[in-house]
């Protein structure tokens, strides 16, 4: 089942290694920040766009989730949300004549770089039955070809609607109720491979699957536990934040087999101080294990409950459940297990406890480094435990931060984007709009591959992403595309999910987060929540690729009532006209939204409740935040083999490959590189700079490989290794997911290395 890496690029994949940066940002990220911008915008549009991102006039910046202060800077955007900017704002053109010169096949062998490197979709395009490439289509042919398919489907549930993060809320909220008005929940999003892990463990324990932190809550930390997260790269304004929280005094400590730049130093171009000598930020660096976490943070809590006067006592009588049974698991925890599964010494185990105790607001933030395992939501039930012990959630400076991936995937679930959608919600719903929402669960991520492989679902539609690049088991998943009937993608840009089509395939463009908005003749704006529950408006100001583009929610809006006919009351010509008019209805339908449209004019928006944070109220089963009792697991290695993560380079944002380089990590020009720790390495014979191919190992038995990959000797965690995503979601068995979440294991993949035959290209 080996998949070749596409070739047939004029760009040629060969890594040079620099030692590794121990800094981030600095004048060195400005510099190029401000060229990548211009390449893709010119000099006048790079001005004109790269001022309004995050400003409260602007538009949110379409990287992460990370929220903006009250007070902005001029220029509140980083080195790489400017990337995602300029990768959106590009004057350069995907037209019909380029999908008439580019056949399917040859889309098919080309890299994602070079398919995003080609520019802004401009045309509907259609891929008929047996043609060999796409050719224009006007928009209400696209519809009635969708319509067609949708309504000739034995079962509503043989449609699948996928969402990337990007969507905005008013999008979001009428692609749901489109999906619900057809009959099916099958609403698989990102979000099923991202923070699903943190979403499951927190609404079980706390009751609300959100973070329960502001911005202000960091500021007024004095410890923050960073675990499984790579901020310099992935979030970067949150180094702005530690920065914060450190100058008032704060300790931090970094839970990572790699130790990342920007968690070492931060370098805030902002400040003279900054760009001079930087802040250290990592007071403690715990080098863990991968897939160690969960024992870690067992033994910090037995270590804490056989500390006098460690636990937080009236908070733990008066706000929690379970707390016995937990205690009594909690003291079975084992040193020498731990030590084993983390890799860390007791020394780094007592400093880390030390600084704890000596907490009196206690954050831990997190991201992929800890939802990504098979125990990922038994991990995050015991960081749960881990604060509830001290009473670090409710109050001022301390809590759960699951720091969100893309932009909007926070208000995207918010906005009913759910597979297993609460009753309540759907009730909402059905008596704002007089309709029957289907009760049944649908598909999730992965649940809806497997149904594509075995035929259960024949119509594929995806609101952005990229989901055959994004998902795992890559053969596995392009095969499975390939058995649809129809496959539909509104994009703003090309990628691989364009190449491995159904029977039949439509490619939507549509208008990014830059680009102004107008319907009959008036300015639109769109809302987003940031990853602190903070909801605001974001308006685009660039003039849109072409005349063709709809937006998101003109689209969903046509095609509803192209596929609904006259059988939906619902006004969905008024929505598309005019989206405060769905904002009105979102605030009658989803809670915290209440007269929405009147508060989201507010400069900077408002805040969404959050029980715990706001009140120490836990709206579980229980009606109490719950402690856990999970037995610990972690990774076990069969001899030879190392656990591979897989993860973002500083040049990517998923899928999306902006350029070859991982500056922090000193990797130059090429993405097919694995780094392993030299100790392993030489157990391993694997000489730097040698060529090798990952095998994982999965109890199917199955071969997946990734070919031709060049060694980097690099001081991860031992028995770990580091290769980039989406090149080696080839290696990820679709099956390998976390317990309850079903979120695909993308952090622990065994693998072994055997040899290239091919030289690295
Ligand atoms: N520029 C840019 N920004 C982005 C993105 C992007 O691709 N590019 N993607 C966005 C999205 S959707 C998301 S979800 C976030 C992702 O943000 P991150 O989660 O920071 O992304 P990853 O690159 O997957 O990094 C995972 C981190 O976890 C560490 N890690 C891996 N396994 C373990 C483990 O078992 N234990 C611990 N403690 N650590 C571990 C890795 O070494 C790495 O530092 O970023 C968002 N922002
Ligand atoms: N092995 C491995 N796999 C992973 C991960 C990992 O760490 N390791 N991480 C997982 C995570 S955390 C995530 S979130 C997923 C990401 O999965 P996706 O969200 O599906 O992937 P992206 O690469 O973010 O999607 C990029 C595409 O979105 C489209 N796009 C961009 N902006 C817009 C817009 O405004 N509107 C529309 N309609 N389209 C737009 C463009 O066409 C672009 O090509 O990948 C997951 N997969
Ligand atoms: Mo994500």
């Amino acid at each position: 089942m080996a998949t070749e890496p596409p070739s047939g690029d004029p760009v040629q994949d060969a890594p040079q290694v620099r030692p590794a940066r121990h800094a981030a940002a600095g004048l060195t990220a400005v510099a190029h920040t401000l060229r990548v911008a211009q390449q893709q915008m010119g000099v006048r549009r790079t001005a004109r766009t790269l001022l309004k991102v995050n400003q409260k006039d602007g538009f949110d910046c379409p990287g992460c989730a990370w929220p903006e202060g009250d007070e902005r800077h001029t220029a509140e955007f980083c080195e790489n949300g400017a990337k995602a900017v300029a990768e959106e704002a590009t004057l350069r053109r995907v037209t019909p004549d380029f999908f008439a010169a580019h056949p399917l096949p040859d889309l098919a062998t080309r890299s994602g770089y070079w398919l995003g490197q080609q520019g802004r979709l401009t045309h509907p395009m259609y891929l008929p039955e047996g043609a060999d490439r796409y050719e224009a289509v006007t928009w209400e042919r696209a519809f009635e070809i969708i319509a067609g398919e949708l309504t000739a489907l034995a079962s509503p549930d043989e449609a699948l609607f996928y969402t990337s993060g990007r969507t905005s809320n008013e999008a979001a909220f009428l692609l749901q109720l489109f999906a619900r008005e057809f009959g099916t929940n099958n609403l698989p999003d990102c979000s099923n491979m991202c923070h699903e892990s943190s979403g499951s463990a927190l609404t079980e324990t706390i009751g609300v699957g959100k973070g329960s932190v502001s911005l202000e809550d960091l500021h007024q930390a004095d410890l923050i536990i960073v675990a499984g997260q790579n901020p310099g790269t992935n979030h970067p304004r949150m180094l702005s934040a530690l920065e914060k929280a450190k100058t008032s005094g704060a300790k931090i400590i970094s839970v990572n087999p790699l130790p990342e730049a920007g968690l070492e130093r931060f370098k805030n171009p902002q400040t003279a101080r900054g760009l001079l000598r930087g802040t250290a930020l990592t007071d403690l660096f715990l080098q863990i294990r991968i897939g160690g976490d969960q024992a870690l943070f067992r033994l910090l809590n037995k270590l804490i409950l056989e500390t006098d006067g460690a636990v937080d006592t009236a908070f733990v009588t008066a706000h929690t459940h379970g707390y016995d049974a937990f205690a009594e698991t909690a003291r079975a925890a084992d040193w020498d297990e731990t030590l084993t599964a983390t890799g860390l010494d007791r020394e780094a185990v007592e400093q880390a406890l030390a600084m704890i105790l000596a907490s009196e607001r206690t954050i831990v933030c997190w991201a992929m480094g800890l939802t990504q395992h098979k125990h990922s939501v038994a991990t995050i039930r015991e960081v749960v435990n881990f604060l509830l012990l001290r009473g670090n959630i409710g109050r001022p400076g301390a809590g759960v931060c699951p720091v969100r991936g893309h932009s909007n995937v926070q208000g995207d679930r918010t906005m009913g984007i759910f597979e297993r959608p609460s009753a309540a919600f759907l009730d909402a719903l059905d008596k704002e709009f007089g309709i029957t929402s289907p009760r049944h669960h649908g598909y999730d991520v992965v649940r809806s591959i497997q149904a594509l492989r075995d035929g259960d679902a024949k119509v594929f539609f995806a609101m952005g992403g990229n989901f055959v690049a994004a998902t795992p088991d890559t053969a596995v998943t392009e095969a499975a595309m390939r058995r649809a009937r129809l496959t539909v993608h509104v994009s703003t840009k090309l990628n691989r999910s364009h190449a491995v089509t159904g029977t039949r395939a439509l490619i939507l463009p549509t208008l990014g987060r830059t680009d102004k908005d107008l319907q009959d003749g008036r300015k639109q704006f769109v809302t987003v929540e940031d990853s602190m529950g903070q909801v605001h408006s974001s308006r685009g100001n660039l003039t849109p690729a072409g005349p063709h583009l709809l937006s998101e929610p003109a689209i969903v809006a046509r095609l509803a009532r192209s596929v609904l006919g006259p059988r939906s009351t619902t006004p969905w010509e008024d929505f598309e006209k005019d989206y405060a008019t769905i904002r009105d209805r979102i605030s009658r339908v989803v809670p915290g939204f209440e007269d929405f449209n009147t508060r989201i004019a507010h400069p900077g928006g408002f805040s969404l409740p959050h029980a715990p944070r706001d009140e120490r109220r836990f709206p579980t089963a229980t009606g109490k935040a719950n402690f856990t009792a999970a037995p610990v697991e972690h990774p076990h290695l069969p001899e030879g083999r190392l656990l591979l993560q897989t993860l973002r380079s500083h040049d990517q944002y998923n899928t999306t490959v902006y350029g070859l380089d991982d500056r922090y990590r000193g990797i130059k020009g090429g993405r097919r590189i694995v780094m392993v720790n030299p100790d392993d390495a030489r157990r391993l014979g694997l000489a730097d700079g040698s060529c090798t191919d990952l095998v994982s190992e999965w109890k199917d038995g199955v071969e997946r490989r990734a070919p031709g990959f060049r060694v980097v000797h690099y001081p991860t965690a031992r028995g770990c290794a580091a290769a980039y995503y989406p090149e080696t979601n080839v290696l990820v068995p679709l099956d390998a997911t976390a317990d309850t979440s079903n979120t695909p294991a993308s952090k622990s993949v065994v693998v072994r290395f055997e040899r290239a035959e091919t030289p690295t290209p």
